[in-house]
């Protein structure tokens, strides 16, 4: 798909306030400073549009972007910023689970992991919950970049161990370098866009 406009809607702080308006959503979960906000920017040739940060733990709401005026775009709060006191951890993993469990038009969750990095404890139980609750998932490995084509084939079978996916389910993704941008798209675009109906009926 090809992503011609968007736009930031608002910020919420609770599930309660969401918009709705019934178009389909996507979202995109992982520890704060993985690159969510940056990978928003990259697959919307928008950089203006989210805020990133080298400060890890700065996204404390549910930030919400519509896409060609056809979906949502749903940047959850990040996880595991274990500076934060625990009641803040404990609203952003009520934030996030609260999303998770009452969205009704959620077509997929990108669960993002850093390529350099094993997943995190969170990282686990974020991927564990999402399969008990059966949301779709994809799991993109970001910041590619930072490691040559041979050291990233090395990090993913560790990645795969511990989230329990298979190599070819991860997405290898560099918002610096486009790396991965056409397969994400298309994934987006298989799950937001109307299938054409087939009409003629055989008998
Ligand atoms: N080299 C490189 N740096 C990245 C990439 N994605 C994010 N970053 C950097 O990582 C930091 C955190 O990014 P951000 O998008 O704000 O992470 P978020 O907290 O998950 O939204 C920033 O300094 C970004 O510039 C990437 O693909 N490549
Ligand atoms: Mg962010």
């Amino acid at each position: 798909m090809t992503i011609k406009k968007s736009r930031f809607v608002q910020s919420l702080n609770a599930f309660r306030d969401f918009p709705g308006q019934g178009l389909p959503e996507i979202a995109m979960v992982g520890k704060s400073n993985v690159g969510k906000s940056s990978l928003i920017n990259s697959m919307t040739n928008n950089s203006k549009l989210a805020r990133t940060s080298s400060e890890p733990g700065k996204t404390r709401l549910v930030n919400l972007y519509l896409i060609n005026e056809a979906f949502f775009l749903v940047d959850l709060p990040g996880y595991g910023f274990a500076r934060a006191p625990k009641q803040e951890r404990d609203k952003w993993a009520a934030m996030i689970e609260g999303y998770l469990r009452a969205s009704t038009h959620l077509k997929r969750v990108f669960q993002l992991v850093d390529i350099r990095h094993e997943p995190t404890e969170d990282d686990q139980l974020m991927v564990e919950y999402l399969r008990h609750y059966g949301i779709p998932f994809t799991v993109v490995a970001t910041k590619a970049d930072k490691l040559s084509k041979a050291q990233r084939g090395r990090n993913i079978p560790a990645i795969c161990r511990k989230l329990a996916v298979q190599p070819w389910e991860v997405m290898v993704y560099s918002s610096k370098d486009g790396t991965g941008k056409d397969r994400l798209l298309e994934l987006i675009g298989e799950e937001v866009e109307p299938v054409e109906q087939e009409t003629e009926i055989k008998a």
